[in-house]
């Protein structure tokens, strides 16, 4: 892009006027806020777009030539994207506000010493209900399978999330690739499927509110935020253990202006400003400086940051290889 270079000397308070950064993230997933803010300090207009399942994004990348900038892949993601070797490594010099990050959430398995990765939120796989419509104390799963909530329950639209749910509802580990316990999640959501309302890795939340939905497996994050809108709603996270997952900001290979795609996530990484995000769209923060800016109200709630003693139950998702064709299968078979 010629865009910046054009234009004469670079004016200091809109270093990057007249430029346009492409970003695609999965939605509801920043303070808007934070957008009218970059485009104030640099200058540059977003263009930004949303996907709702980590497929989306991943067709978007694979098929080529979209040229987005920033993108935010979460494990699965980042397995499939630096296999294929479709990232830009980093220029950690454009990147000070990295020093703001907590060391316990760097150089993850998916991207040692996060090379090409920068941690944006993590989470955890959640179950949200409707206390108004299902009295009975709700610890985990099981709910998601209860013939009485037959028609309002929802489940994510995701291969991976979906079985790693039902695999510890069945009490396996969550990556388990073994034949006898696939044939078992197979059968469960085989099982559940005229329960389920409908498959989807958004809409859960305007169901919630609505009322539309009763039970669902959803992320921690987007059901906190429907309990926003109605206080009937709560975010549970499984006692037994869940899976925890991190999403990251990373520049696709075909970025088209690699320069501004550097300094947004460098302003993402703000103390302050990641502490914004963090209390507007109620995930848990990996950045340690934003810490004395969250709210208590997001720090105290255990459904963002679960205890020790549940934390230490959770699992992620690991590389299991070409294994996870059988899991894509199960899939499709349940899909169709
Ligand atoms: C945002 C969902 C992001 C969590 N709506 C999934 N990694």
């Amino acid at each position: 892009m010629l865009s910046g270079c054009a234009a004469g000397p670079v004016d200091p308070d809109r270093p990057f006027a007249g430029q346009t950064l492409r970003v695609f993230n999965w939605s509801d997933y920043i303070d808007p806020a934070l957008i009218d803010e970059f485009e104030r300090r640099t200058g540059a207009h977003v263009q930004y777009d949303n996907y709702s399942t980590e497929s989306e994004l991943e067709t978007k990348l694979l098929t080529g030539g979209v040229g987005y900038d920033v993108v935010f892949p979460s494990d699965h993601g980042m397995i499939l994207l630096t296999r294929k070797d479709m990232l830009l490594p980093l220029d950690k010099s454009k990147l000070p506000n990295l020093a703001n990050l907590d060391p316990l959430l760097l150089d993850p398995p998916y991207d040692p010493g996060n090379r090409f990765s920068v941690p944006y939120f993590w989470g955890t796989l959640a179950v949200g209900v409707r206390t108004d419509k299902i009295q009975e104390p709700v610890e985990g799963f099981a709910v998601l399978f209860d013939e009485r909530y037959k028609g309002r329950i929802t489940m994510l639209d995701d291969a991976e999330n979906v079985v790693a749910g039902v695999m510890l509802h069945l009490g396996h580990p969550l990556n388990s690739t073994d034949a006898a316990h696939l044939r078992e999640v197979k059968q469960a959501l085989a099982l559940q499927k005229p329960l389920v309302q409908s498959y989807t890795s958004d809409a859960y939340k305007e169901k919630l509110i609505k009322g539309e939905a009763w039970a669902v497996l959803g992320w921690s994050g987007d059901i906190l935020q429907a309990a926003r809108e109605n206080p009937h709603v709560k975010a549970i996270v499984p006692s037994s253990g869940t899976m925890v997952w991190t999403d990251n900001m990373v520049i696709p290979q075909g970025a088209r202006n690699v320069a501004l795609a550097h300094a947004f996530i460098n302003f993402l990484l703000e103390a302050e400003i990641a502490a914004g995000n963090a209390n507007h769209v109620r995930y848990a923060s990996p950045n340690a400086a934003a810490r004395p800016f969250l709210s208590a109200e997001l720090l105290e709630n255990p459904a963002v940051y679960p205890p020790p003693e549940v934390l230490e139950k959770c699992d992620r998702l690991r590389d299991r290889g070409a294994e996870i064709v059988k899991i894509e299968k199960i899939w499709r078979e349940v899909r169709q």
